[in-house]
């Protein structure tokens, strides 16, 4: 086992890996800009290192300052945690070639996922559903009129370096094809330097469904269920639950277990998830992120399993130490990111956090780096508490999350606590009946 693991993050999700280093008795390494050097992640690790000033391009992604901490601190192991360095390929050969073991999959599936068309590619040929479209790259406006002839309209012109919306214009008909296929390029050039794209039939109301995936370095692979992340704005989940109120249980286990078994056999490892849109009762692989995510919490409040513990353990090469047949399904839960924003016009809200209280009880659980006087910088994500809620059913989880919700004291800053408060009375919501775009629709009636 690690002795010591320098986590490579900030706010809550280094203090979720932080708990899990501690409960498995590894000593953790805490990185931090000059902006957070009263942060919560700092005064639980054991050791930290200032690694720059506040902007994250010169600490958080500076990998000489990351690379020179752990080294000085005799770190054994990099965990990227969430965002920053954790889906940069270059980053975790730098890690493995210094010497330290790097808690995420291969440097060469984090580069096949991270192009959606080499992804879309590698899953096709092990079986997975996708939406159909181009079999590739589609570098022509001729090749795009051919594929708009075939899949008909509407169609959706993707980045391949994309992901999260960028670089993605829809064309409604083959009038719209030439201009939305120009600006993807030109958009998809601007954000990732890369101006690949491709091209997939467009599906009008989807729900967004994923699948947690476990494997380890033996070829062991398991599924923990999927999580329903369709309550999104602008590309940013707000409302996540699992299990899905739309998927009966013949349809979980069948995507649950057509995902692990790609997953087995383009050998991943490490934590993983696999996106699907999921319509009329067919599900579309869209993408994989090899990474921790967020949400991971309502699949270990539903399952029982430390998802963070697991990944550091196969990261050492310790095989898994539970199969597919060991993960027993308990209950609903729902996540409510909590961003420090105004619930109605969305401005970030940085500054003082005069009073802090957060809410418990059976079911109740607050992943956070908050504390009373905290000041959110201004530098970093918006999210500053995530509120999770486990009950028996849907519904004693909606009852829980309505009585954490009010219980829920930030002062000072403005929260998207009373957006959740509103989201969560909605009958469509309480139906379970939403998809991705329901979100915004909603808030064009009623915000
Ligand atoms: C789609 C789609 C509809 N049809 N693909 C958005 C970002 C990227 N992860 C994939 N996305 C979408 N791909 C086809 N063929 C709609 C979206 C989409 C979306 C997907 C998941 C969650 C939220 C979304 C919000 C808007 C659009």
């Amino acid at each position: 086992m690690f002795e010591k693991v320098l986590i490579a993050n900030r706010g809550e999700i280094a203090l979720r890996i932080h708990r899990a280093c501690r409960e498995m008795g590894i000593k953790t390494v805490a990185v931090h800009s000059t902006a957070d050097a009263d942060a919560m992640h700092v005064r639980l690790a054991d050791e930290s290192v200032c690694i720059g000033p506040p902007s994250s391009k010169e600490s958080y992604l500076n990998i000489p300052a990351i690379l020179s901490a752990a080294t000085i601190t005799g770190a054994d192991a990099i965990h990227p945690g969430i965002g920053f360095m954790s889906e940069n390929a270059q980053f975790a050969e730098m890690v493995i070639e210094h010497g330290f073991a790097w808690i995420g999959p291969t440097p060469e599936h984090i580069r096949i996922m991270g192009d959606k068309v080499t992804a879309k590619k590698t899953v096709i040929a092990h079986g997975l559903p996708c939406v159909p479209g181009s079999d590739g790259p589609v570098n022509s406006v001729e090749e795009a009129f051919a594929i708009g002839e075939t899949a008909g309209y509407p169609i959706l012109i993707k980045a391949a370096a994309g992901g999260g919306g960028k670089g993605m214009k829809v064309a409604w008909s083959k009038d719209e094809l030439k201009e939305a296929y120009q600006l993807a390029r030109g958009e998809a050039r601007a954000a990732f330097g890369n101006d690949q794209v491709y091209i997939e039939k467009y599906l009008a109301n989807p729900r967004h469904i994923e699948i947690q995936l476990l494997g380890d370095h033996h070829g062991n692979v398991v599924h923990f269920g999927e999580r329903d992340c369709s309550l999104q704005r602008r590309h940013q989940k707000v409302v996540e639950e699992a299990p899905s109120p739309a998927l009966n249980a013949e349809e979980r286990e069948k995507i649950g277990a057509l995902a692990a078994r790609t997953a087995k056999l383009i050998g991943y490892r490490g934590v993983g998830t696999m996106e699907f849109l999921y319509e009329d009762g067919q599900f579309f692989f869209i993408e994989m992120n090899t990474r921790l995510q967020i949400e991971h919490t309502i699949t270990e409040m539903i399952t029982g399993v430390d998802l963070v513990r697991e990944q550091i353990r196969v990261a050492t090469g310790a095989p898994l130490g539970i199969t597919q047949k060991d993960i027993k399904f308990n209950g609903h839960s729902i996540e409510c990111r909590i961003n420090a924003e105004h619930p109605e016009t969305f401005v970030p809200s940085p500054g003082q956090v005069k009073q802090y209280h957060a809410p418990g009880g059976l079911g109740v659980r607050v992943d956070s780096a908050l504390y009373d006087g905290y000041r959110v910088p201004s530098h970093y994500d918006s999210m500053i508490a995530k509120l999770i809620v486990h009950g028996n059913s849907r519904n004693e989880c909606l009852m829980r999350l309505r009585r954490a919700l009010e219980e829920f004291v930030i002062e000072g800053i403005d929260t998207s606590i009373p957006l959740h408060q509103k989201i969560i009375s909605e009958p469509d919501f309480i139906n379970g009946d939403y998809d991705i775009r329901w979100l915004e629709e909603w808030m064009k009636k009623k915000l």
